[in-house]
């Protein structure tokens, strides 16, 4: 019902915005620099952890019952039907770095029984908070999409040509080699690219209006499933390729005829191989 999904969001957020604290005031002066004792790297990935520990902590209090996934401890599952997709750092590298643009991300999915799979699932609540920026995203299936409590809703964009096309890379070389070769066919066609460094907060902007499209391939669920609730309710089209849902093989979103232009283009390049 409207009031569960709403306690949903209501949750989502109070989780999202505690761990955010953490992980924001906790985040040392020179992390990027300060590697004395335990090497940069390390000092994120203790942050990543202790962020989802609180993260499963606060859950497991405010909804017993549900199950949890997430990036570092992977999958809890629950009885209530309920399960929380959960990446306690969307943005890790920016992190590192000093640069605002990572985010908490915490979503409510339901679907069949095991580890959730954006194949299968439906997500029914999201937010995505970004304490450096200090932005809130959250959204409610049927309820639409708020940033900082006003509504979002996307326009209709400019031919492909003049579109703002947000993307991100994985990590490995030859994953990399075949995204390159991807983005070298797609930057003359569109105005420019955007490398955010968190999907996260991507798929948020696009909803507020600063992309028009995003696409990337091999995203967790992490990664996805709070700002692909937030893209749908402000009016976005997430998709795969070849008729598939959003998800690790590929995801594409934008206003829903923009987003089947890219879908295209991305088929024809074969955006999800690596060959
Ligand atoms: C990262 C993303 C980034 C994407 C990377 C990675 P992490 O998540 O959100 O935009 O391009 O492949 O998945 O590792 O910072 O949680």
């Amino acid at each position: 019902t409207t009031a569960d999904v709403e306690t949903l969001v209501e949750v989502a957020e109070r989780a999202a915005r505690e761990a955010g604290r953490l992980v924001h005031e906790g985040r040392p002066e020179r992390v990027a620099v300060a590697a004395t004792k335990t090497s940069p790297e390390d000092v994120v990935t203790a942050m990543d952890l202790a962020s989802e520990e609180l993260l499963r902590r606060r859950l497991a209090e405010l909804r017993p019952h549900d199950g949890v996934l997430g990036e570092e401890e992977g999958y809890v599952p629950g009885t209530s039907g309920v399960t929380w997709v959960v990446d306690p750092i969307d943005g890790t590298v920016n992190y590192l770095y000093g640069r605002p643009a990572y985010a908490v991300s915490v979503a409510a999915v339901v679907g069949p029984a095991g580890a959730p799979d954006p194949a299968t699932w439906t997500v029914v609540a999201g937010c995505v908070h970004a304490p450096a920026d200090g932005r809130t995203f959250r959204a409610g299936r049927g309820l639409g999409a708020t940033l900082d409590g006003r509504a979002l809703q996307m326009e209709e964009p400019r031919p492909l040509p003049g579109c703002l096309v947000g993307t991100g890379f994985g990590y490995r070389a030859e994953r990399r080699r075949a995204q390159a070769r991807v983005l070298a066919d797609l930057l003359p066609r569109v105005r420019d690219i955007r490398r955010t460094g968190s999907a996260a907060l991507d798929l948020c902007n696009l909803a507020a209006g600063q992309l028009d499209l995003y696409y990337e391939r091999g995203l967790g669920a992490w990664d996805l499933a709070a700002g692909l609730l937030v893209a749908q309710e402000a009016g976005a089209l997430v998709t795969g390729l070849r008729g598939a849902a959003p998800g690790t093989a590929m995801t594409v979103a934008g206003w829903p005829a923009r987003a089947a232009e890219l879908v295209r283009l991305l088929e024809d390049l074969d955006a999800d191989q690596d060959g």
